[in-house]
């Protein structure tokens, strides 16, 4: 098989049989980035079309979580970073409900090359610990991940839970389970400060970015 389809086949097989390999002969012709967001995410993909249609169970979608997480730490050495000063702080968690932790690691990992100090709460995070979150480590900005469809509705939930308590800093939000559209009519009404939604890892960057110039 050609090299992106080997990869391809790893995430999707859930197996890192040849992958560091493979992966470090990508390395000499393409970008970390390139690489996930092109082999790897497609193999996620397929996975998570076989998944829908009922071809694959949990245990082995884990499988594919496996691969692709060691993918993903293989390659982040090789990753870009500036030496910029401390650009900002970045409260960051799965919403509650909600175990997926691939695509918020990946955000974590960038935002924390190019500057942030990153707070990662982890996965199934309630609004009430990123409330208290909030208030012992102070981030300039909130980041919310959540890849179901029922999570897109716990933003919602959250952010009310943020303003009741007072809480107005920038929240950015992501996740497959979300768009522009939902973030600018169901979330962002519900808050008081800024909403941003950003469809991956670099956007995600990019917008922390413009809120901290
Ligand atoms: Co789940 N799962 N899963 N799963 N899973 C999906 C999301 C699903 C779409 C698959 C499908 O059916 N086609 C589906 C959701 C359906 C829906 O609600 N619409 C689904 C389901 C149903 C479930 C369970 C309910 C299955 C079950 O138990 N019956 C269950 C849920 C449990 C729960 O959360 N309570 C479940 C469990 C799992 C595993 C544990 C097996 C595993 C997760 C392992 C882990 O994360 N540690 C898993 C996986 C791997 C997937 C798929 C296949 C892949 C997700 C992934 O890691 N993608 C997924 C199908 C798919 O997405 N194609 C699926 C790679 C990752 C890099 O991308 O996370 O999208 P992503 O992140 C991107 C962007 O979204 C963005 O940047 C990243 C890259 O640039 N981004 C942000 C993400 N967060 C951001 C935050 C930001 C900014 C950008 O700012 C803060």
């Amino acid at each position: 098989l050609p090299l992106d389809e080997r990869l391809a086949q790893c995430i999707i097989e859930g197996s890192k049989e040849g992958l560091a390999a493979d992966l470090d002969l990508a390395l000499q012709e393409r970008v970390p980035l390139a690489i996930i967001n092109g082999p790897l995410m497609a193999g996620m993909d397929e996975v998570g079309r076989q998944f829908n249609a009922n071809q694959l169970i949990v245990a082995e979608v884990l499988q594919s979580a496996e691969a692709m997480k060691f993918a993903v730490a293989h390659l982040e050495p090789h990753m870009e970073r500036t030496d910029a000063a401390l650009r900002g702080r970045i409260l960051l968690a799965t919403v509650k409900g909600d175990v997926h932790d691939i695509g918020k690691n990946l955000v974590e990992i960038i935002l924390s090359n190019n500057g942030y100090s990153v707070i990662n709460l982890g996965i199934k995070v309630a609004a009430q610990e990123l409330i208290a979150g909030y208030r012992e480590h102070q981030p300039d900005i909130i980041g919310l991940s959540g890849l179901l469809v029922k999570s897109a509705q716990m933003m919602v939930e959250t952010v009310q839970d943020f303003r009741a308590a007072g809480i107005a800093a920038p929240v950015l939000v992501g996740g497959a389970a979300l768009s522009n559209r939902f973030t600018r009519l169901r979330i962002a009404p519900e808050y008081g400060g800024l909403v941003a939604y950003s469809p991956d890892a670099m956007s995600g960057l990019a917008l922390a970015n413009t809120i901290q110039d």
